[in-house]
């Protein structure tokens, strides 16, 4: 068995060369902490009254479970004080959150889905926690606004997301490729089991909700139709499918062993701009999938590249094995779609 190093040691072996600043070093460490106490909680479920609905609404207008609302206080309450960062923003809260007078104040920005995937908390299935960390572009004495937050994901220092399974695992990207570390509950800290991740660029495993599939836009309802007819089909392959609901643990097996993941614009959900956000979802998200040498698009332009107009903003996501992106992308961008 190959000598595994901690998240501790990869993190110094990423300062010594270069790659990180000692302050995004200990973000990051407080953000796998916080993590890791939230998996604590997860894996208790029902016996820590961690189940169910909290009774309260978040910004989406969405039900939030009592998880939802533990993962998100549990990651304020890790950053408010450690004196890393300027503001933090999370799915669960209307606006940003600046680290309070009397508290040091540092230069990232953090923005998180606490809990992305809570339909699924109560049927014990994976849920996780998405991450992003972008440049504070203010001087610490001075106030944050939600302007300072909209910037294209290509500004990203770091991102990453935990996910809460059957182990509980750490996915990261500081920018020198994606790393993959696990839990080690006895010790208390992530190991490093998954060095530098990579997407193929074939698949033949695609990822979408089907149910969806009447109001898809047609360059989606060619390319699905394409995929069921297998190898009788143009594709002269047979492709499988998974839907887990839960983004992180989609997206997760795609860069795992590859695939496409999809939630693309359709009738239901263009009003709103797509089905996930942009700036604790899909930039993420997209970071760490082009990181790992796939691609990650809306169907008609980079995700990265996007310059946001609200916090709380959707996009379609089309993401996984370079291959199948640039052909669904290539199907939206044909003259007649
Ligand atoms: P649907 C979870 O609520 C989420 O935001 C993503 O994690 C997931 O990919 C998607 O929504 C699931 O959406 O419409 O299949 O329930």
């Amino acid at each position: 068995m190959p000598s595994r190093i901690s998240l501790t040691q990869f993190f110094i072996d990423e300062q010594r060369a270069d790659r990180i600043p000692t302050d995004l070093r200990l973000l990051l460490e407080t953000v796998a902490r916080a993590t890791a106490a939230i998996a604590t909680t997860v894996s208790k479920g029902a016996l820590a009254d961690a189940l169910g609905e909290a009774g309260t609404e978040n910004v989406q207008g969405e039900a939030q479970k009592k998880l939802d609302v533990i993962a998100n206080e549990i990651l304020l309450g890790a950053n408010v004080c450690d004196g890393n960062l300027a503001a933090m923003a999370s799915e669960e809260l209307e606006t940003i959150y600046p680290i309070p007078t009397g508290y040091p104040r540092g230069n990232y920005l953090l923005l998180f889905d606490p809990l992305d995937g809570s339909s699924n908390i109560d049927v014990n299935v994976t849920i996780g926690t998405i991450f992003s960390v972008l440049r504070s572009p203010r001087a610490k004495d001075e106030e944050l606004t939600e302007a300072d937050f909209l910037q294209p994901g290509r500004g990203q220092v770091a991102a990453g997301y935990v996910t809460y399974g059957p182990s509980t695992q750490l996915v990261l990207t500081v920018g020198n490729g994606v790393h993959g570390f696990t839990l080690d509950r006895e010790m208390g800290g992530f190991i490093q089991t998954h060095p530098f991740m990579t997407i193929p660029a074939e698949t033949r495993e695609y990822a979408i909700n089907a149910s969806n599939a009447r109001y898809w836009e047609a360059p989606v309802q060619r390319y699905i139709a394409e995929l069921q007819q297998g190898k009788d089909g143009s594709r002269g392959s047979d492709f499988n499918m998974r839907w887990i609901a839960s983004m992180v643990a989609d997206v997760h097996r795609v860069l795992t062993r590859g695939g496409i993941f999809m939630y693309p614009l359709d009738e239901k959900c263009r009003a709103k701009g797509g089905k996930l956000r942009l700036m604790y979802e899909a930039n993420p998200m997209a970071m760490l999938v082009e990181q790992a040498g796939g691609a990650a698009t809306t169907g008609r332009e980079r995700i990265l590249d996007i310059v946001p107009e609200r916090l709380h903003q959707r996009v379609p996501v089309i993401l996984g094995s370079s291959d199948e992106v640039e052909r669904v992308t290539s199907y939206h961008l044909e003259p007649s779609s």
